[in-house]
């Protein structure tokens, strides 16, 4: 029989979009039917099991999956044995302690004696004792944010993104104790097929992470100037230079960073460049 590596995925919840939109744009080819926890790509040799992203860890270092997609915090909460093959860039979070808005907050011995809600009690017991604090951990599942209004806790230890829940429940973020993103993990005893499996896999990952956050940019430039704006246009390894029809000027091709794009406009139209395009790049294979 053809091997196949399985993967596990969220089966819905904030990883889900992501983690079927970077196989999408990997090539491979998976539908999730409702209700079927198992779906097999139709052009690449993988198999997808749909999961609770907390059993994620579990399956993959029992060998159940082979390798899955989940949160780094779900991990570390888990203390599990499995090999992290590769950081994906998203469902980006921070997990952080948070006090009441109106109380005062120094330092982190702020906690001694203090009760903190969470459902990362691994993790914020891990912090405390390496920061020698002495404070009562109640571990609750969900709506953490909630605890100090009731007053089930004084402070919280929670997922943080954009921290509009914390403002919502009149919080601050006082501490922030890890940050996590979506993580490719593997079982750390692949066969050597599957291995292969993942390594090709992980080829096409990289190629389409290096696209995403690179932008293809093309220019008209005066020719005096091509230093000076090569100078500011870092790319892959060097700017391509045609020559155009017009005496005097060139049209640069490079490659940069959006960020970097946004940084650098201004310098490029002081030095005379025209005519800017910027372009998305599928896949990037350096
Ligand atoms: O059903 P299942 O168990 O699979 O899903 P789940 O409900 O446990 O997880 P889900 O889908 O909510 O989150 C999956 C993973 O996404 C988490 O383990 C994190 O790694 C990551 N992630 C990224 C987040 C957030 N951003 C996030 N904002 N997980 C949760 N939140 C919650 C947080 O708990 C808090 O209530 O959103 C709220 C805070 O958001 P802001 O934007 O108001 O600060
Ligand atoms: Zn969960």
């Amino acid at each position: 029989m053809k091997t196949t590596l399985k993967i596990a995925l969220q089966s819905k919840g904030r990883l889900f979009e992501d983690s079927m939109q970077l196989l999408k744009d990997c090539g491979i080819k998976v539908s999730k039917n409702s209700g079927k926890l198992v779906a097999l790509s139709s052009n690449f040799p993988i198999e997808v099991l749909f999961l609770r992203d907390d059993d994620i860890p579990d399956y993959v270092a029992d060998g159940v999956a082979d390798t899955g997609i989940v949160g780094l915090n779900v991990v570390e909460e888990k203390q599990i044995s499995v090999t992290t093959v590769e950081k994906l860039g998203f469902s980006k979070c921070r997990l952080s302690l948070a006090i009441p808005k109106a109380n005062d907050y120094t330092n982190v011995s702020y906690f001694n004696g203090k009760r903190i809600a969470t459902s990362y009690p691994v993790i914020l017991q891990r912090f405390l004792k390496e920061n020698n604090v002495k404070a009562d951990i109640h571990e609750i599942s969900g709506s953490v944010e909630i605890a100090p209004g009731i007053g089930l806790a004084d402070s919280i230890f929670d997922i943080v993104s954009s921290g509009s829940t914390l403002v919502s429940n009149n919080l601050k973020e006082v501490e922030v104790v890890l940050k996590s993103e979506a993580l490719l993990i593997a079982n750390e005893n692949l066969s050597i097929e599957k291995q292969q499996i993942l390594q090709n896999l992980l080829f096409r990952i990289r190629a389409v992470m290096n696209a995403r956050g690179n932008k293809y940019i093309l220019l008209n430039v005066p020719t005096d100037n091509i230093n000076a704006i090569c100078a500011i246009l870092p790319g892959m390894k060097s700017p391509t230079i045609m020559p155009l029809a017009k005496e005097g000027w060139c049209s640069l091709h490079s490659v940069i960073n959006e960020n970097d794009f946004w940084s650098v406009i201004g310098q490029l139209k002081e030095l005379g460049a025209e005519g800017i395009l910027v372009v998305p790049i599928e896949k990037m294979i350096l």
